[in-house]
């Protein structure tokens, strides 16, 4: 496999290892990192890193003409908590990172487009167990309105334009390589952090509020399953709901506790508790499964054991897991 493949917003939280895991599968000079900053960590040194504001129109058109590439994972982006910040901003990169990736699809010829919505997409009328691919939307986050009209752009560009665009709406994802950055769902990351440090975390969602999540290995896992699926299986061309698990702060507290019983959680909710309250519980991804095949390897205690054992060395820390 020898066609080059762009990566933009690749210094986030996904961006970090999807990078990495397309290394791994078309060789590190045929995936181009790109990204607004530079970033120290290792999986950038081992192939091409470019500086590039997706918003720089020219910028773009000068990377596309130098690499042409066949693939362009499309992840920047401003997520929940940051977009309601600076809203107008968020709305700003949100869309116009879009619109410029797809036309650039068309002008360039870029076999497949891939772009990440969220479970943001979904409101407060959204049925909230259990979650269905088709229901009632009405998101009222900045975030959450630039995925919903993004999923519509992209399936309009499907179907009007020819572009093999394909997405997946994200839970709240988990991963032990990379920080999370400005979402509502980065406590469950923070969480097993300080548990390794100090013991104990202040959680800024109440204790009972359950959310979908997704342990990175799983999110690369559908990524690129459905980046690879022939094109007549991508059915949905705005957004597939995708799963992996629910928890509370309360449940993800007692499943750290099962491997370091003396850590303690405590709440003080703050503005995300508003963002959380107005996201489904859990979500249905029947479609996934059945058009493509999806299916997540990790719950809760296998995610918590992983997370666990991996992050010990780095704080100095051996448990018994
Ligand atoms: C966020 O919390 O903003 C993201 C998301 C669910 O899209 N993790």
């Amino acid at each position: 496999m020898s066609e080059n493949i762009l990566v933009i917003g690749a210094c986030g939280q996904l961006g970090t290892e999807l990078v990495e895991a397309l290394r791994n599968i078309y060789g590190d000079q045929h995936v181009i990192a790109s990204d607004i900053r530079q970033s120290n960590d290792d999986v950038f040194k081992a192939g091409p890193f470019e500086t590039l504001d997706v918003l720089d129109k020219n910028n773009l058109t000068n990377l596309l003409q130098k690499y042409q590439p066949k693939q362009v994972y499309h992840l920047a982006a401003l997520l929940s908590a940051t977009a309601e910040a600076q809203p107008k901003f968020g709305w700003t990169l949100n869309m116009d990172g879009l619109f410029n990736v797809l036309d650039a699809a068309i002008d360039f010829k870029i076999g497949k487009v891939y772009w990440p919505s969220s479970i943001a997409v979904f409101g407060p009328n959204t049925p909230v167990n259990n979650t269905p691919q088709n229901c009632v939307m009405d998101p009222n986050t900045i975030y959450g309105i630039s995925k919903l009209a993004g999923e519509r752009y992209c399936e309009y560009y499907f179907q009007k334009r020819g572009v093999d665009v394909r997405s997946l709406r994200y839970p709240g994802l988990i991963g032990y390589k990379s920080a999370p950055g400005g979402g509502t769902t980065d406590y469950a990351v923070s969480i097993y952090h300080d548990a390794l440090t100090q013991g104990k975390h202040e959680c800024f969602l109440g204790p009972q509020t359950e959310l979908p999540m997704l342990y990175m290995p799983d999110a690369l896992k559908a990524t690129l399953d459905i980046m690879h699926a022939p094109a007549e299986k991508v059915k949905i061309r705005s957004s597939y709901n995708l799963a992996g698990m629910s928890f509370s702060p309360e449940e993800i507290t007692t499943a750290i506790q099962k491997y370091i019983p003396d850590f303690t959680s405590s709440y003080k909710p703050d503005h995300r508790q508003a963002i959380a309250d107005s996201w489904p519980n859990s979500i249905d991804d029947a479609e996934a499964r059945k058009d493509w095949g999806w299916q997540p390897d990790f719950d809760l205690d296998k995610m918590t054991k992983d997370m666990l054992v991996n992050l010990a060395p780095r704080y100095g820390k051996s448990l018994s897991i």
